[in-house]
């Protein structure tokens, strides 16, 4: 057999191996489903509290109902437990257009996509303000820019979990940002955030007073997106170090092309050589708030973003639309990728699966589409899909 013969009959077997395992997982999930309906959905009913619970603000209980303002929905309107109870995944980033594209993305990589035509609700287009898109467990949200903006979706996102009481959500972050001493198009995923201090801490004013809260991020779930990165077929590098948010990107960043600029493009360059020093890879505006929350939350967080370009040798993006798209897509990908792992390969999966294989199950013969219908709670009757 020719090479070429070789490394597609390779590939082929992979995406068979990987096919039914999906298939298998699926089946499993339309198994579980059958046996709580067989069983009056006792087990349905007897969800736990959310393990954050301990850590949010006491008076939520009290909140007959609690507004989600931003997200235009409240939850005597909205049965959390039953719309958002089995989000696993909470991903953000800048734009509706990039978190729709995601989550039509994302639906097709796990397994979700019924048919060419199927079409996602916004569901958080009441408010106004943020754009939020459910594929079964994954919930892909917008969050606009800079710490603010993003820290008032998490205080609102956060109250979902735990109104709906997930179970150990992961939540992250995908996005866009400056490299430092990097080459454009590398993803760099966040060891921790530090502010233009190098501190790392999320600094607010509360009633007057500076609070700090510590900016760490999820060190293993950086590790397993990173290993998601196939050195033979993505032909870009992902790095795992430290990043610098910022509350502006021009002065902010030490930018010289804002609309004021009062340093010289020396004391730019050795702000910037002193970033690189200190191994910070990248700059961008929303990882402190990001790290911050999250991390009260007792949430696992990750935030992974594709550099634009390496501040070390320029402030303006000139690298063209189209590149820029396709660099866009790498977090994208790694994303998808990881959210797959979990939800059809982890170990757990695998000694189910064992027990299961010991005891053959009829359920087992569905077909994919068949199992699809179970997760297609937030999809809207099928309309024609605009072309990508
Ligand atoms: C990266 O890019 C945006 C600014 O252009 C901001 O949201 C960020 O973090
Ligand atoms: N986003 C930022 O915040 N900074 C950049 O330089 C590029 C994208």
């Amino acid at each position: 057999m020719s090479k070429n013969c070789n490394d597609c009959a390779c590939r082929l077997a992979s995406e068979v191996s990987q096919l039914k395992a999906v298939v298998n997982a699926q089946s499993k999930t339309l198994t579980k489903l059958i046996k709580q309906m067989k069983d009056g959905c006792k087990k349905a009913d007897e969800v736990k509290e959310c393990a954050m619970s301990g850590l949010l603000n006491p008076c939520l209980k009290c909140l007959k109902p609690d507004i989600l303002y931003h997200l235009g929905m409240d939850t005597e309107t909205t049965d959390f437990p039953k719309v958002f109870g089995d989000v696993r995944f909470v991903i953000m980033g800048g734009t509706k257009g990039r978190m729709e594209h995601f989550a039509y993305y994302v639906m097709q990589e796990i397994g979700l996509k019924i048919n060419a035509a199927t079409q996602l609700r916004d569901m958080a287009e009441a408010g106004n303000r943020f754009s939020m898109f459910k594929v079964g467990p994954v919930l892909c949200v917008s969050h606009g820019i800079g710490c603010p903006s993003i820290s008032i979706l998490l205080h609102e996102l956060i109250k979902v979990m735990y109104h709906a009481k997930c179970q150990d959500p992961v939540f992250i972050r995908m996005g866009t940002c400056g490299g430092i001493g990097v080459e454009p198009g590398t993803v760099i995923i966040s060891s921790e955030a530090v502010d233009g201090r190098l501190n790392p801490a999320h600094e607010i004013l509360v009633q007057g007073a500076i609070e700090r809260y510590d900016s760490t991020l999820d060190e293993n779930l950086a590790i397993d997106i990173k290993l998601c990165h196939d050195p033979c077929k993505d032909r870009y590098e992902t790095i795992i170090g430290k990043t610098l948010c910022a509350h502006d990107f021009y002065e902010g960043q030490s930018r010289l092309d804002g609309a004021f600029c009062e340093y010289t493009p020396d004391q730019k360059k050795s702000y910037l050589e002193q970033l690189e020093g200190q191994d910070i890879k990248n700059i961008e505006m929303e990882s402190l708030a990001f790290a911050a929350l999250t991390s009260r939350a007792g949430i696992r967080g990750a935030v992974v973003c594709v550099a634009l370009l390496n501040r070390l040798k320029g402030d303006q993006i000139q690298t063209p639309n189209d590149v820029l798209c396709k660099w866009e897509k790498r977090p994208q990908e790694l994303i998808a990728r990881y959210i797959r792992k979990v939800l059809y390969f982890s170990d757990s999966d695998e000694a189910e699966e064992m027990e299961d294989d010991e005891e053959p199950n009829e359920s087992r013969k569905v077909s994919i589409q068949e199992s699809q219908g179970a997760s297609g709670d937030t999809q809207k009757d099928p309309e024609p899909e605009e072309e990508e």
